[in-house]
């Protein structure tokens, strides 16, 4: 039964709500994914997520800007350890040894952070991140990735600008219109503006549910110019690429690729996320990184009880 809670003296620092509560139903569960929003203050920025495809939470939101700061740090080490070359921000990059694929004259990405040093698990606890996160993939969310771009001066994806969707599509093309099936967020680490190689966004091509075809995007692209600090955080559908970076000196991010639990990770983490890992977050982490997801089972089949300890496809987004 609905119970119609309007409130509209907000002088009591309640968020102002003019929805009214849903005790059952199938969709009583929107609450726990929208109250999150509501206490960190994030509505204005899902209405835009909503409407243009993307947003941009600015650094005072996130967090402290040291912390995004240390993360860039930690990142200037695992590329010195994978490249063989120290690197410094204001100095262009150079693949050095590194032999990850796909890799442009000006860039190269890192993958598997998560276990290149603890302070990416820190990130996935942003509470921030976690609430953008269950709202936009409804406690479906799996970490399929997490990664860093790394730039530098150079053409990089060229004038069609890299263009494209996050999400797998049909056959044909096709993009889903129900329901994310990935979404995607850059944490800023060094400051975005169009010469310094920003990511281009098409707003509103998340409701288009296609891939781009021929560039035919590229006219309505724009710069998402943002701060150190800054997470920038998209629709599975939304188009998005790059501009070149016309300036000398690092470009760099932490890319948080999210996808919908049934999907297969870009990363292997089911199975592989150490047990002591596991036991210094709680089941909201597990979960993020499929260690209840019961497939990929044997002849002794489906193991449930992993799957009940960390209330898998409950709507509690709060442990
Ligand atoms: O920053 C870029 O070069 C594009 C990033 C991108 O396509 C992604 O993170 O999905
Ligand atoms: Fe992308």
């Amino acid at each position: 039964m609905a119970e119609k809670i309007l409130i509209t003296d907000n002088t009591r620092g309640e968020p102002t709500r003019h929805v009214p509560r849903i005790s059952g139903g199938p969709v009583a569960i929107l609450d726990s994914y929208y109250a999150p929003i509501q206490e960190l203050g994030l509505e204005t920025y899902v209405s835009e997520l909503e409407t243009y495809g993307y947003t941009v939470i600015p650094p005072e939101k996130v967090g402290p800007v040291d912390f995004a700061l240390a993360i860039r740090e930690v990142l200037l080490r695992v590329i010195e350890e994978r490249t063989g070359v120290a690197h410094q921000v204001d100095r262009n990059g150079d693949h050095g040894h590194y032999k990850g694929q796909p890799q442009l004259d000006n860039q190269f990405l890192l993958y598997y952070l998560l276990f290149a040093d603890p302070i990416f698990e820190d990130w996935l606890e942003n509470p921030v991140l976690r609430a953008l996160i269950n709202f936009v993939m409804r406690d479906r969310g799996q970490l399929s990735s997490l990664t860093s771009f790394v730039k530098w001066n150079g053409k990089g994806y060229g004038d069609g600008l890299g263009l494209h969707s996050d999400s797998p599509a049909s056959p044909e093309g096709v993009l889903p219109t129900t329901h994310d099936l990935v979404c995607n967020g850059a944490l800023v680490l060094t400051d975005y503006t169009k010469e310094d190689g920003a990511l281009a966004i098409v707003p509103g091509s998340h409701r288009l549910a296609r891939q781009p075809r021929h560039d035919d995007g590229v006219k309505w692209a724009v710069p998402v110019e943002a701060p150190v600090g800054s997470l920038i955080f998209w629709h599975g559908n939304t188009w998005h690429g790059a501009f070149p970076k016309k300036t000398d000196g690092l470009r760099l991010n932490l890319t948080s690729y999210i996808c919908n639990r049934h999907m297969k990770t870009q990363e292997a983490y089911q199975g592989a996320v150490p047990k002591e890992m596991l036991a210094r977050h709680g089941a909201w982490f597990a979960r993020l990184l499929g260690a209840d997801d019961p497939y990929g089972w044997d002849e002794e089949g489906p193991g449930f009880e992993a799957a009940a300890s960390y209330k898998s496809g409950t709507a509690d987004a709060s442990d």
